[in-house]
């Protein structure tokens, strides 16, 4: 990928590779590393410096790790954090690693609101100071037919709109990310109507695989792979892993998501993987895993078909694309 290779981050800021392995031999060794997990219901500090340490702290703790990418090797972070498409930061792949810092993440908020009993915004350290993190590794696989590996830390989405209690006219979820034009360049241009806005129906939100994600590779979200938090849908296209999320809002009518607005030919609104139904393009049946020569095999619901196939069934997925 050295094509794509622009300014680093200070080194203070990435953990490589070969770091995070090694923290993870010791955790696996049950040697405890860095601050205690901080206990929920704990007050959070709210300064952004502490907060980061205590975020830390919490995933150096010994999180649970599912392994949902049929043993496939993770993408080198180096890769994860350089290859991107966040366009708020701007079109190129390597633009948001490059105005990674352009993206303030401190303070942050979250509004849950819509058909929910007990709607609110909380600061994010409360939110996360509810929540159980753990670590999933799962494919992410872009609709311009390139995937990666990447091993996320959060914790279900599920999780998060139970507390609100969802009304039964609660049918699908609608995520918009941050809008603030006077630093995301990408914002001041009309590439899409902004902000970035994705939705789901409510029993694919509601589905155990369904993540919110504050992190990856063992550290706090890079800013460029969509800080603080984001969505991650691994059965999806990438575009529906919406990242840098400010407000959820539950509906009864279906909300039209970014891309779909953009151009409806191009994108569904459901998006699952689908390697028999091609865009118009980019062939679907095949993609470039980023870090290997050659192509593999596009699978189905982009290998997640045992958990979610049924989530479709009696569905024309040639039609609801
Ligand atoms: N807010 C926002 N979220 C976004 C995007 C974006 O441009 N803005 N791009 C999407 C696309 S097209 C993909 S493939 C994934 C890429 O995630 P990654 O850069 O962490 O691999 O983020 C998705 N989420
Ligand atoms: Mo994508």
């Amino acid at each position: 990928m050295s094509r794509y290779r622009y300014p680093a981050l200070p080194e203070s800021e990435v953990t490589p590779k070969a770091l995070f392995d090694a923290r993870r031999r010791f955790l696996r060794r049950g040697v405890a590393l860095g601050a205690a997990a901080a206990a929920p219901g704990l007050l959070w500090p709210r300064d952004a410096a502490a907060w980061r340490e205590a975020l830390q702290g919490r995933l150096d703790d010994d999180l649970d790790t599912r392994r949902l990418a049929g043993g496939e090797a993770t993408t080198d972070y180096e890769d994860a954090t350089s290859y991107n498409n966040f366009y708020e930061l701007g079109n190129r792949k390597s633009d948001p690693e490059v105005f990674a810092h352009k993206l303030v993440t401190d303070p942050w908020s979250l509004t849950v609101e819509g058909e929910v009993d007990k709607p609110g915004t909380l600061a994010l350290e409360d939110v996360l100071a509810r929540e159980t993190l753990e670590e999933r590794i799962y494919r992410l696989r872009c609709v311009e037919a390139w995937s990666m590996v990447i091993p996320w830390i959060g914790f279900p989405l599920r999780d998060l709109l139970e507390r609100h209690g969802p009304t039964s006219r609660a049918k699908y979820v609608l995520f918009e990310a941050i809008h603030d034009p006077d630093n995301l360049r990408g914002q001041r241009r009309s590439i899409l109507d902004w902000p970035y806005r994705e939705a789901l129906r409510i029993d694919e939100a509601m589905h155990p695989l369904t993540l919110l994600a504050v992190g990856m590779y063992g550290e706090i979200m890079p800013n460029q792979n969509g800080a603080p938090i984001r969505l991650v849908v691994p059965w999806k296209y990438g575009f529906k892993s919406i990242k840098s999320v400010v407000r959820i809002a539950l509906t009864e009518e279906r909300p039209t998501p970014s891309w779909v607005a953009q151009n409806p030919e191009e994108y569904g609104f459901y998006a699952n993987v689908n390697p028999h139904v091609d865009h118009p393009r980019w062939t679907q049946a095949r993609e470039r895993r980023i870090g290997e020569r050659g192509k593999r095999e596009t699978l189905m619901f982009n290998g997640y078909g045992d958990e979610v196939a049924d989530l479709y069934s009696g569905m024309d997925l040639d039609r609801h694309y």
